[in-house]
């Protein structure tokens, strides 16, 4: 069969990523966990909003967009859902937003500084999302569409 391999290169400060297709529909490895047509993986290293997006990015994946895995979640985590832009909330990969899951009395832009998006989870397992000052160092999580392979910096 004919591999086709797509080079995407993303100048990213002064290196280089490249980026790469998998030969099959599958995940890039073992530590991301399939679901649909995507790839999650949690990260327990508590970054800001901003920091936990440029990460998901440099492995050519992004902060995740639909969340139809809560089962993987268990901590409080980012999301790619933000009101950065005057538009109004927006997904960080460009999803439409389809659905929301606010909780009580959110999003309520606490004194006008919560732009970013987490996802909370309770003890008996619901979640529903909050708006937090972007600059709170949360868990994070990052989403790719199955068979890409996760970049390298050159
Ligand atoms: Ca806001
Ligand atoms: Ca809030």
């Amino acid at each position: 069969s004919l591999l086709i391999f797509v080079i995407v290169i993303v100048l990213s400060f002064s290196s280089a990523l490249y980026c790469n297709d998998l030969p099959e529909m599958r995940c890039p490895d073992p530590d991301w966990y399939e679901f649909g047509d995507f790839c999650y993986k949690p990260f327990t290293d508590q970054k800001t909003w901003h920091a936990a997006r440029t990460s998901c990015r440099k492995l050519g994946a992004d902060l995740v967009s639909l969340l139809s895995l809560k089962e993987q979640i268990t901590s409080d985590m980012w999301i790619g859902l933000n009101d950065l832009e005057i538009q109004g909330y927006q997904w960080s990969d460009g999803s439409f937003v389809s659905h929301t899951n606010w909780g009580y009395g959110e999003p309520n832009n606490h004194e006008g500084r919560e732009d970013c998006v987490e996802m909370v989870t309770t003890n008996n397992g619901s979640s529903w999302w909050n708006d937090l000052n972007c600059d709170a160092h949360q868990d994070w999580i990052c989403m790719i569409p199955k068979g890409k392979n996760l970049c390298v910096l050159l």
